[in-house]
């Protein structure tokens, strides 16, 4: 089992639960306790059944947010694949009911409602009756709640089927992982849109080399992770995994790796640019190599492809069919930022709000990463439901921090907070407060629904407070889960610029927010970025990978982002605007 099959586990018992005290009964804290355990185990970098096999319940209970309560719920899902409390609940509440509370706008109340006065108890059902204009009369349902679920169906339908960045890395990591231990098995290469770092996945395609296809092909639809087979040939086949998502595999002879990854990278359209440039220089490309008339004159690497049509290597994450060829034969292609540019993590909460770890123990993971400095950023009053912090509260994690610091050798833990900007665009805490702190993140934790302009000059007035450094998360998304806020991206670009506040990459897998179009554009503009994962628990210091991906989508270089400086530099920059 993956980690993300895990936690589906957890997440729907989660909602099963919520179900059950919608209709009277179960504890809040109960269910906060497998939301939190879904969530921590989802961003592990390691797989549990891995951790289980090493350590043990031990191993296992030393992941945050996981008990002794839930570790045997995990070891019982190694061990028999199911889990009591969990088959016992799906018997309870159809399968279409989770379906359906995973509509965004529908919450276990209104799914228990409709499924009382109208029997509708599936996604499907639902959308039938909310085209039919079927929901009516009912308490609490006004003609805005029934456009809000509408709205929530039509969202639910555009992501079908696509699955997280993050969730087709684990699926990628075990495959390969299974690929490498067969010998005949040459070289292995996850393609496609995971190997562009797309935000969403479609299928995986795995390209291998070898001279034995068949012996390939035998292993790969024999692995664990495989669920059904769609296809198998001599040379490619198509199954489907375990957690629904698709994956197909093409093997070619070695001499043709470079043709073939990059066929099988794509896109598409930059495809079908590359091949009409091959056209005109009296060339043919395929996945089997460069041909001119019948023969073969690159293909071993991708450089050779590039070659043939007088490029420069273009980075997978740059292949997207727009202008990355004129800017490659002009030489103007970046120098992306890499994981390893990355010297610390301005972004991450604590036990002082809703984070599942001591500050020490964020410093330890930050340790282990080689960072030079973390910033402490736990939320502030506004946000309640997550713990936020009183001005008069944080002094007390700000002491803890100087204490901490004294220790420290090589790391420095700034201090700061994510701060609530008010509808009314001022912060939840005062510039006397702020001014205690090295990193004021500000972000946007209620009224999303606000109308676009006014959203728009909430932003910019927070950005003309002198402290704030950060717009966190700048548009409010997660994917697949709730459509960014309307705002003026445009507007907020230029406003940073002249404040001097940086935008945020929010590392989130579901978040992944600025997205590449707007990192890009911040770039254009001269606004500088900040990379952070926003962990709410140690080991998702790791996601850090997820932003500088998206970064690398967006063109964006290491000089772009301020915490590839070292720290003095850092400061500098956090200080700059203060000034
Ligand atoms: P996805 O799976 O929807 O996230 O997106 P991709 O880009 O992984 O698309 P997929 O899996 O359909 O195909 C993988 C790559 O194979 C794609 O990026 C480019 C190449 N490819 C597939 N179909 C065509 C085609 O009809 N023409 C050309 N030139 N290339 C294709
Ligand atoms: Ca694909
Ligand atoms: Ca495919």
């Amino acid at each position: 089992m993956e980690n993300s099959e895990f936690a589906k586990v957890f997440w729907e018992i989660a909602e099963l639960l919520e179900l059950k005290s919608a209709s009277g009964g179960e504890n809040r804290f109960k269910i906060r306790a497998y939301q939190k355990a879904a969530q921590n185990i989802e961003n592990l970098s390691e797989n549990l059944a891995d951790i289980y096999k090493k350590s043990g319940i031990k191993g296992l209970t030393d992941i945050p947010g996981v008990g002794e309560h839930i570790a045997l719920k995990i070891e019982e899902l190694i061990k028999t694949g199911k889990e009591k409390v969990h088959h016992r609940l799906l018997k309870e509440f159809p399968h279409g009911f989770i379906e359906m509370i995973q509509v965004p706008g529908i919450g276990p109340k209104t799914a228990l409602l409709l499924k009382k006065k109208f029997n509708i108890d599936s996604a499907a059902k639902l959308k039938k009756a909310v085209e039919k204009g079927l929901i009516k009369n009912l308490p609490g349902f006004k003609a805005k709640k029934i456009e809000n679920i509408r709205k929530g169906l039509e969202l639910k339908e555009r992501v079908k089927g696509r699955f997280l960045l993050s969730e087709a890395d684990q699926y990628v990591n075990a495959l390969v992982g299974q690929l490498e231990k067969i010998k005949e098995a040459d070289r292995i290469l996850p393609a496609g849109s995971y190997r562009r770092c797309q935000e969403t996945i479609g299928d995986i395609d795995i390209l291998v080399t070898s001279k034995k296809p068949v012996v390939i092909m035998e292993a790969f639809v024999k692995l664990p992770q495989v669920e059904r087979i769609l296809s198998k040939g001599d040379t490619r086949s198509s199954v489907i995994l375990k957690n629904g998502m698709q994956a197909d595999i093409r093997v070619l002879d070695p001499q043709n790796f470079g043709a073939g990854a990059h066929y099988f990278t794509g896109n598409k359209q930059h495809n079908i640019i590359i091949r009409e440039m091959a056209v005109k220089k009296g060339l043919k490309i395929s996945e089997y190599g460069v041909f001119r008339g019948n023969k073969r004159i690159a293909g071993k690497t991708e450089e050779e492809v590039f070659a043939s049509v007088g490029l420069p290597f273009i980075p997978p994450e740059l292949r997207q069919g727009g202008n990355e060829f004129e800017i490659a034969k002009n030489n103007g292609l970046p120098e992306l930022i890499e994981l390893s540019d990355i010297r610390g993590d301005l972004h991450m909460h604590t036990k002082y709000s809703d984070g599942s770890n001591t500050i020490e123990e964020m410093v330890e993971k930050a340790e282990e990463l080689g960072y030079e400095y973390i910033a402490i950023t736990d939320h502030t009053k506004s946000t309640r439901v997550a713990g936020g912090q009183t001005e008069k509260e944080i002094l007390k994690e700000l002491k803890e921090i100087d204490r901490i610091n004294v220790k420290l050798k090589g790391l420095r833990i700034l201090k700061g907070a994510e701060v609530d900007i008010l509808p009314d665009g001022t912060l939840d805490f005062s510039d006397g407060t702020l001014k205690e702190l090295d990193v004021v993140i500000a972000a946007v934790h209620s009224n999303f629904k606000m109308e676009r302009s006014k959203m728009t000059k909430r932003i910019i007035r927070a950005f003309q407070n002198k402290y704030v450094n950060i717009l966190s998360h700048p548009t409010g998304r997660l994917i697949g889960k709730r459509d960014p806020y309307a705002v003026d991206m445009e507007e907020i670009i230029k406003a940073a610029k002249e404040t001097g506040t940086y935008l945020e990459i929010n590392a989130y897998p579901e978040r992944l927010d600025l997205n590449d179009v707007h990192a890009r554009r911040a770039k254009e503009e001269g606004v500088l970025l900040s990379i952070n994962t926003d962990s709410h628990a140690a080991p998702q210091l790791d996601i850090m990978k997820y932003g500088v991906m998206t970064a690398r989508r967006g063109w964006i270089d290491k000089k772009d982002v301020i915490n590839t400086r070292p720290l003095a530099k850092l400061l500098k920059l956090l200080y700059a605007k203060r000034r």
